[in-house]
């Protein structure tokens, strides 16, 4: 009679059993629902990152050959695959030795490296950067192109030409202009000789990583930088930026 008041040892085992089953269910959802918003929170911060930074970039790689008196020579300094230097005269003095004047950007550490007088780090986590360049070589007003009319975005060699990363000639550059699929582009030499007084836009692309791997993730994306297919089989999440400026201080 008095069992039939309270529980038997079975009816608190079933419950017990249930309850356990039951919280090891939701702790499973919880433990996936703040993964998915860790890795969430983690690329929309890879992508502020990127998209901060290539702006900044874009906006002083815009002044690039700022020169009013036109006697300061102000413009392309370094035009690298992977950095570049650029000077304008902000003061309008008629030289590039003031401050803020000669700008860099280059990678350091896994830092995107801005360097003026002192050096800034504009943003961390960054696993490459690349530049390719347009240029008027032959002087006619337009950016050169190929005879197909494609503009020729191109990487320099330092003492010799200009050389195309669209090699399958579809007016992009993606992986696979990587035609042989070794990781870097399969470049055409434009036969125009490097002069970086010609340049007359430049093109920047940016990967930026998450800070921490995520256990059970693989990259799977392939990102294009200047000449480089960089495909990481990593624990990371990656995303890329990229962008076009035009040095309206070149002319055009
Ligand atoms: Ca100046
Ligand atoms: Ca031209
Ligand atoms: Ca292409
Ligand atoms: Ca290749």
């Amino acid at each position: 009679m008095m069992n039939q008041k309270g529980f038997t040892l079975t009816e608190i085992l079933v419950t017990l059993v249930l309850v356990g089953i039951f919280s090891t269910a939701m702790l499973g959802l919880y433990v996936t629902n703040s993964r998915d918003y860790t890795v969430q929170t983690q690329v929309v911060d890879i992508q502020q990152n990127l998209r901060a930074a290539v702006s900044m970039m874009a906006k002083d790689l815009r002044m690039t050959g700022y020169d009013p008196s036109h006697q300061s020579s102000a413009g392309v300094l370094n035009a690298g695959i992977n950095a570049i230097r650029v000077t304008m005269d902000l003061n309008e003095d008629w030289d590039v030795a003031d401050a803020g004047e000669s700008i860099s950007y280059a990678l350091a550490g896994g830092n995107l490296e801005r360097q003026t007088t002192a050096a800034d780090i504009v943003a961390a986590n960054v696993v490459a950067l690349g530049f390719a360049y347009a240029f008027d070589a032959d002087g006619d007003g337009e950016l050169d192109t190929d005879a197909g009319g494609r503009i020729h975005w191109a990487i320099p060699t330092p003492g010799g030409n200009w050389f195309e990363l669209d090699a399958n000639g579809d007016d992009q550059i993606t992986s696979d202009d990587d035609t042989d699929g070794d990781g870097a582009i399969n470049t055409l030499d434009t036969g125009i000789l490097f002069r970086a007084a010609d340049i007359r836009a430049l093109r920047i692309w940016l990967v930026a990583r998450s800070q921490n791997p995520q256990p059970e993730h693989v990259n799977s994306r392939s990102f294009v930088v200047a000449n480089t297919v960089l495909s990481p089989a990593d624990g990371f999440y990656y995303r890329d930026v990229s962008t076009i400026v035009k040095l309206r201080n070149m002319g055009l």
